[in-house]
């Protein structure tokens, strides 16, 4: 075996890998690096067999927890059975199972299932739905996208272009043409420190007025926005804003895409943030928990409607040109199987509802730490924000990142915002665990 590949000499001879690590600081973790070898259930270990407590489930995806014996048996049964199909002109059936079976969880109204491979083609196919859909009944102007400040929807080139976090987007051009941005809705003066959904800021979906009075409404074909905004450091919706948004997309013929890559798979209580809030989006994009992050896979949910407008003209035409090699893997569908078994055998896409106010405890309880600025939760969400470093943005939060990790915890930072979302099988003693061992890290830093 190559020196480099054997777990023994790992941590000591990554520093000329020719691995290029995807949104990490690559020379730096080389020199140090931080790998898992393992996990089970609530936990990673390391190489050397360090227990880590899974503080943002993965990357926000391992929903069910880690290894789950109902998925991992699916994925080996499949394997060795059908390794793969085309999904052009040709099928297998657990494509359909999985559709079938995902069709009654899905909010009120949607009826329908695209297949993808991540959240970035799931945000991508959805766009192009979109636009598509415009021009099928004769709206072929309506070709503008509307994302939102502050917003993530992968690393795609629509998803980068709708998206709204300024790094993501700067090294890469003219991205996509006809695409603007409403403004976030962080708003630290009125609304620091809410608990759940800030009271103040609802009026700022009028933003979305703003800009159907600058292009003309007629001009735009959809808005996308994730109900919680997570990658970006957790931005809750004010009480009553996605509902405005909703209207003025009604009124205005926009369609709504709500992207629930990581609000979906009960992360906030119901199986979909739809459901949590209430309002039923044209499309929804996922992917992450729907496989509970074992097989990549990611999906579009649409209404009927949207569906029905691309089955039209001769049926020996392919309606809709769009799809990927792997839509609807056979593995990805054993996974997406296996996982829905497990949340329903287990309650767990309803279980946050009881955890919520332990939780929203718990994150709130670090308000005393030192450089904290601001706490915001929903569901089993939690950001703690601190205050930056002078000239030195996302110092402190990285330092975070790698004093938790020594001290057995692993939780995602952006910038100096700390982002938790286990998974959500925790015990209450966990939970303490989790909260213990982030007031012990702010205590430390400077
Ligand atoms: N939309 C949303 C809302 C997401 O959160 C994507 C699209 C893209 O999904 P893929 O599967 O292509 O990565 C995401 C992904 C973080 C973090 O730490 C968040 C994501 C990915 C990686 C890191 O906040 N979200
Ligand atoms: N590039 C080339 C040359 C291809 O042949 C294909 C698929 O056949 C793709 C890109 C797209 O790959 P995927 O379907 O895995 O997204």
């Amino acid at each position: 075996m190559n020196e480099r590949a054997r777990p023994e000499a790992v941590g000591t001879s990554l520093e000329n890998s020719p691995l290029f690590m995807p949104f990490s600081m690559n020379r730096a973790f080389k020199k140090a690096p931080r790998l898992l070898a393992r996990a089970e259930g609530m936990y990673y270990y390391t190489p050397e067999g360090r227990k880590i407590l899974d503080g943002t489930s993965g990357l926000w995806c391992v929903n069910a927890g880690h290894c789950r014996k109902p998925i991992v048996e699916a994925v080996q049964k499949a394997v060795a059975t059908l390794d793969f199909a085309p999904p052009f002109q040709m099928g297998h059936p657990a494509a359909f199972e999985f559709a079938e079976k995902l069709a009654p969880l899905l909010p009120k109204g949607m009826t329908r299932i695209f297949f993808t491979n991540s959240g970035s083609e799931s945000v991508d196919t959805a766009l192009k739905l979109a636009i598509a859909y415009h021009r099928q009944r004769g709206e072929g102007q309506r070709i503008r996208l509307i994302g939102r400040e502050k917003g993530y929807h992968g690393v795609n080139f629509g998803g980068t272009a709708v998206g709204g976090m300024v790094g993501n987007r700067k090294l890469f051009g003219a991205l996509v043409t006809g695409v603007d941005h409403i403004r976030h809705t962080h708003d630290p003066v009125r609304n620091a420190f809410s608990r759940g959904q800030p009271q103040h800021g609802a009026e700022l979906a009028e933003d979305l007025e703003r800009l159907c009075q600058l292009h003309d409404p007629s001009t735009i074909a959809a808005l996308i926005v994730e109900p919680v905004a997570c990658s970006a450091g957790v931005y809750v919706p004010p009480v009553g804003y996605l509902q405005k948004l909703r209207e003025i997309c009604d009124k205005h013929g926009i369609l709504l895409i709500f992207d629930e890559v990581i609000n979906a798979w009960g992360r906030l209580g119901k199986p979909f943030a739809s459901d949590y809030f209430g309002i039923v989006p044209d499309l929804i994009t996922t992917a992450k928990g729907i496989t509970n992050g074992t097989v990549p896979m990611g999906a579009v949910f649409m209404k009927e409607n949207l569906y029905q407008a691309f089955m039209t003209g001769p049926e020996n035409a392919i309606e809709m040109p769009h799809g990927y090699t792997y839509s609807a893997h056979p593995l990805a569908c054993a996974a997406g199987l296996g996982t829905l078994k497990v949340y329903e055998d287990e309650g767990l896409l309803t279980r946050v509802g009881e955890l919520a106010k332990y939780w929203e405890d718990g994150a709130h309880s670090l308000r005393d730490c030192p450089n904290v600025i601001d706490i915001r939760n929903l569901g089993l969400i939690a950001a703690i924000e601190l205050a930056p470093r002078a000239g030195m943005a996302g110092a402190r939060g990285m330092e975070a990142h790698l004093k938790a990790f020594e001290k057995g915890t692993y939780m995602r930072v952006t910038g100096d915002t700390i982002a938790l979302a286990p998974p959500l099988i925790i015990r209450k003693s966990e939970i303490d665990q989790l909260f213990g061992t982030v007031r012990e890290v702010l205590k430390i830093l400077a």
